[in-house]
């Protein structure tokens, strides 16, 4: 049977390279610094490290601006730096995608320059620009009712070129017309050019959104006020949003017969760890879509493997709890999340890609999201972080881990809006404040959903600069708790760092981990979560069972006999599972 292409097995893990490492001391991560870093992954068994935004940015938005898509961002190093990360990488069997933002590009782009100089000119027709009303400045009203993700309306009126430009982020990210045919050749173009240095694929931001309805209508007012950003409707799955991504997975990322090979390719691991021979050049690069608000149906479209479109998506619906945004402060309840996931499961086929994820760069994390202020207890802590990766590792589906999740990483006690950094923490902040809400009341109604959680600095040893770096970091991370930096984790082999190392190991040595078949136990049960993962061909089947709540609770009857490998607590399987217990074992042969 033809292999399944690389990814369906594979562990990736996020970089926020500019909180991962900083190897000059400017208090700024830096490629040299994830080179410097590359040994950390490879032993926890990563197979495919993404990198947010290195591009050259004015950083407006972290880099999710982009200046130049073939420019590394001066902070983060040189095109040199990034060729010896990559190479770096394929030696140790590991991949590297990059974050590619084209629903966007920065206002200081030379595309968004020359449009707003000549409006009329070649490039006008690379973004959304709309002439405004006739009077004094000529912009009257904007052209519609659309708000931005960021606070405000989504245009920007541009005297210079007396035009509107629409941005449905900052006023700095300005919206390209994908309807433009140039555009999407010159997307494709960028994809190739990066193809040939040896990048593996790409992360697609918000790439649901780059096909807007014609005409650009006014959004719906109802759907405005329960989405929270009117317009929404005509741009989150538009209409031509099929056929950009095959036309984009064709041109971009589909190896042509004479293309030549990259400088290196990635070596391969064995079942065991150990490292082969370098694979020859992917035949299709990945493309993992970044879809908000895209459903399961949706995901289906896009990500299904015959569709020709995108290879993964990230959906986003398992990140809230039901009725919940991200903003509000609420403690997660841990068995919506085991009804989303058979939900999923039970309706998507073979030919579909779940790619299964917690935490990111946008998001508080999960474990806060889960234990509030008891993030702070070690014991719970530890467990809960186990039982997540247990989840995430073990299900049929594709874990993206964000760096510091294999280190238990929790929210910041920021208590100041000067310790926030993200665009759209403060744009929310200033709104709250000019709609009267004192400062403290304003950061309260921001921080459980504020970004900034997630961008503090990586810890990779104990003391104030956390090793991250020898200068003073672009954003203050603070945390009370000892024991939770890669160091500490790493002498110690009851940690969340080597539960995750010898977690991934095994899913990497058992087919059933990776290619099983699924089947849940004592579906019904709010509390406990367990489920089978059978053998693709001959084989031990698996047993993973997880404690769901912050109590004890007795295990099901009627389980099929089995063998811990790895546990959470201890080797054996007892009537009860301790809070937020994780047990993998393997089923034993026989009735
Ligand atoms: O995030 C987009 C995104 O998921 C959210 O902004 C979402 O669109 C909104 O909250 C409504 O659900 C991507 C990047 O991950 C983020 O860091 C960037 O700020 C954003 O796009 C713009 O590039």
């Amino acid at each position: 049977a033809a292999q399944p292409p690389w990814w369906r097995r594979a562990v990736f893990y996020q970089v926020y390279p500019r909180s991962f490492a900083d190897s000059d001391g400017d208090g700024i991560g830096d490629l040299r610094g994830v080179t410097s870093r590359l040994d950390h992954l490879a032993d926890l068994g990563v197979d495919c490290v993404w990198l947010s935004p290195i591009f050259d940015s004015p950083n407006e938005d972290m880099g999710y601006d982009v200046r130049d898509y073939r420019a590394i961002m001066a902070e983060m190093g040189t095109l040199a730096d990034l060729d010896a990360l990559i190479a770096g990488a394929h030696e140790r069997g590991m991949r590297i995608i990059l974050d590619l933002v084209v629903n966007h590009t920065s206002a200081e782009h030379p595309w968004f320059r020359a449009a707003i100089a000549d409006p009329d000119g070649p490039y006008g027709d690379y973004y959304h620009l709309r002439p405004g009303a006739p009077g004094e400045d000529g912009s009257g009203p904007p052209p519609n009712n659309w708000a931005s993700f960021f606070g405000g309306s989504a245009w920007r009126w541009i005297p210079q070129a007396q035009r509107w430009a629409l941005h449905l982020f900052a006023p700095g990210q300005m919206d390209l017309n994908w309807d433009n045919p140039r555009v999407r050749a010159e997307v494709a173009e960028i994809v190739r050019w990066w193809r040939a240095r040896g990048v593996d694929g790409f992360r697609l931001d918000v790439i649901n959104y780059i096909s807007k309805r014609g005409g650009l209508p006014d959004g719906n007012e109802a759907i405005g006020a329960l989405m929270g950003f009117p317009g929404i409707e005509h741009y989150f799955f538009g209409p031509r949003l099929h056929s950009y991504l095959r036309e984009l997975r064709t041109a971009g990322f589909t190896r042509s017969p004479g293309e030549p090979a990259p400088p290196s390719t990635v070596r391969t691991r064995r079942p065991d760890g150990t490292l082969g021979d370098p694979a020859p050049p992917d035949p299709v690069a990945i493309m993992v879509g970044e879809t908000p608000g895209v459903g399961v149906e949706m995901s289906r479209l896009l990500s299904g493997s015959r569709r020709g479109e995108l290879d993964l998506v990230f959906n986003f619906d398992v990140l809230e709890g039901p009725g919940k945004v991200r903003w509000d402060d609420y403690r997660y309840d841990l068995s919506y999340l085991k009804r989303f996931y058979l939900g999923y499961l039970a309706r998507v086929g073979p030919d579909d890609a779940l790619a299964l994820f917690f935490d990111n760069h946008d998001n508080p994390r999960m474990l806060s999201k889960v234990l509030g202020a008891r993030a702070g207890d070690p014991v719970l802590r530890t467990a809960l972080a186990k039982a997540l990766a247990t989840i995430q590792l073990t299900l049929p589906g594709t874990p993206f881990l964000f760096q510091g999740q294999e280190i238990a990483a929790v929210d910041q006690d920021f208590t100041s809006v000067a310790d926030l950094r993200d665009v759209e923490s403060l744009n929310r902040f200033a709104e709250l404040r000019a709609e009267g809400s004192t400062e403290a009341d304003a950061l309260a109604r921001i921080l459980p959903g504020a970004r900034d959680h997630a961008r503090v600095p990586m810890r990779w040893e104990p003391g104030p600069s956390t090793g991250f770096s020898t200068g003073t970091p672009w954003q203050a991370g603070r945390e009370d708790s000892t024991g939770f930096t890669v160091a500490e984790q790493a002498a110690d082999p009851g940690s969340v760092l080597n539960f995750h190392r010898d977690l991934i190991g095994l899913r990497r040595a058992e087919p059933a981990l990776t290619d099983g078949g699924f089947r849940a136990l004592a579906s019904r049960s709010r509390t406990y979560f367990g489920w089978l993962r059978t053998a693709p061909g001959s084989g031990s089947d698996w047993l993973i069972e997880v404690n769901l709540t912050d109590r004890t609770i007795r295990r099901p009857r009627a389980l099929p006999r089995a063998q811990v490998v790895l546990g959470s607590t201890g080797m054996e399987r007892s009537a009860t599972m301790a809070p937020y217990e994780c047990v993998i074992s393997r089923v034993s042969p026989g009735p």
